[in-house]
This record gives C-alpha cells, sequence and structure tokens, in this order.
C-alpha cells in the first residue's frame, strides 16, 4: 500500500528543506502547518492553517506528520503534541545521505543530503543531522539535538538531548556533549562540555556569561 500524505508542521526555512527532502522519497506533502496561517506556499507546498488544524486532518484521514521546527524545545514540545492527538512521526532522510545499515534511527529525525553516519551509530527521536554533516561509528545524538551543517563528529561522540552543534564544529573521539549545550560554529571540541554550556573557538572553551 502507498504511504499516505504527510502534514509538514512548520514554514520556515527548515520546513522548505523538509518538504524537498520528503518529496525526494518519494513522499506526498499534504500541506503545512505554521504559527503564521497566511495562505502562502513552501516549496510548492500550501499553508493550510495553524496548528489547531491537526485534528480536523487526522480525521480527514492525514496520518503522518513531521515537525519541521528548528528551535529544539519547540520541535520537542510540537511533536509530543501531535503524537498525542495520533499521529506518527515520519523521518526524513535524504536518498543523498549514507547511512551505515549498522545505525539506528529515531523517529522524527531529518538527515540532510551529504550526511554520512557511521555503523552503529545513533540518531535520537526528532534529531536534525543537517546538510554535510559526519557522525562517525558509535556517535550518540540525543532527542531533539541539531547537528549543523559540516559539522564532524568524531567516534564515540556523545551529544545530549536538544544541544546545538553550529555550522562547520569538529568534535574529536569520546568527547561527551550534554543536554542544552551550544557549540559556535567553527569550534573545535577537545574535552567535554557540560550540559547548558555555550563553547566556542578553537580549541573550543566555555563562554563564560556577560553580567550586566
Ligand atoms: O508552535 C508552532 C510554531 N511556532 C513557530 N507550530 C507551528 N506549526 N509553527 C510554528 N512556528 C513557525 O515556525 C513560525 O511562524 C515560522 O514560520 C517557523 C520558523 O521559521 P524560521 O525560518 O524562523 O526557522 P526554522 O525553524 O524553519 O529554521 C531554523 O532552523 C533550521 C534547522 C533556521 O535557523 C534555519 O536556518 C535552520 N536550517
Amino acid at each position: 500500500m502507498a504511504a499516505g500524505p504527510i502534514i509538514v508542521l512548520g514554514a520556515g526555512g527548515h520546513a522548505k528543506v523538509v518538504v524537498e527532502l520528503l518529496r525526494a522519497s518519494g513522499r506526498t506533502v499534504a500541506g503545512l502547518l505554521d504559527a503564521d496561517p497566511t495562505p502562502r506556499t513552501v516549496a510548492g507546498a500550501e499553508v493550510l492553517g495553524d496548528d489547531l488544524l491537526l485534528p480536523r486532518l487526522r480525521a480527514e484521514g492525514v496520518a503522518d506528520a513531521f515537525v519541521a521546527l528548528g528551535d529544539n524545545r519547540l520541535r520537542g514540545d510540537v511533536a509530543r503534541r501531535a503524537a498525542a492527538q495520533g499521529f506518527s512521526l515520519v523521518n526524513a532522510v535524504s536518498p543523498q545521505a549514507v547511512l551505515s545499515p549498522s545505525a539506528r534511527l529515531g523517529v522524527g529525525i531529518a538527515v540532510m543530503a551529504g550526511a554520512v553516519v557511521n555503523a552503529e551509530a545513533t540518531i535520537g527521536d526528532l534529531a536534525i543531522v543537517n546538510t554535510g554533516a559526519v557522525l562517525d561509528h558509535d556517535v550518540r545524538i540525543g532527542e531533539a539535538a541539531h547537528v549543523a551543517p559540516g559539522c564532524a563528529l568524531a567516534g564515540a561522540v556523545t551529544v545530549g538531548a536538544r544541544a546545538f552543534l553550529g555550522v562547520g564544529c569538529s568534535v574529536i573521539p569520546g568527547v561527551t556533549i550534554g543536554e542544552d549545550a551550544v557549540v559556535g560554529a567553527g569550534a573545535v571540541v577537545v574535552r567535554d562540555v557540560p550540559s547548558g554550556a555555550v563553547a566556542v573557538g578553537v580549541p573550543a572553551h566555555r563562554r563564560t556569561p556577560r553580567h550586566a
């Protein structure tokens, strides 16, 4: 039986990429829901309204959803609401990504073109592995984390839930990046980053909060 249409939540930059990925994988996009319900098209898909339309769409037989919101915490919250309303969270994986057969994938994940996911890596639910990111063997990406374009994570790196790794960062083998941590663009991470910390630079160091 052919897979049914997917409702995409979000209509910004991330949704634009996701709609193209889903179509490249042969899926049909039913439309988009956005906090701004102004009728418009994004990547050729129509914005149908806001999230209040979910129950009606479910009643009409739309069963699959993808939450295309780049904000890590919001993505998790909206995904939980959609799942509670009976939607299955599908994956958006580019046919141009390279995934090891031994990689373990959660649900609701996005893996963009050019990403490489090596042996026994794990990608948690709702995570984003963005364009050209490399996850070497045994890397673990936590729920709703985001590895931005061009990041390189060496073997057995662990990334906590909702952590954000900025564009082009590198992480040496075995390092743990805590939940809700942020790694700045281009940083080279050579030691663990605690939960909630911000690490920047080469080699990466914790940015000390500025006080007024
Ligand atoms: O609760 C919500 C909600 N809150 C904000 N539900 C739904 N369905 N939509 C919501 N939004 C909408 O998310 C906003 O109205 C807005 O249209 C959209 C966010 O769009 P934006 O382009 O600002 O960000 P994004 O999340 O699509 O993309 C970010 O993350 C990506 C991973 C950007 O930083 C991108 O550059 C990045 N590639």
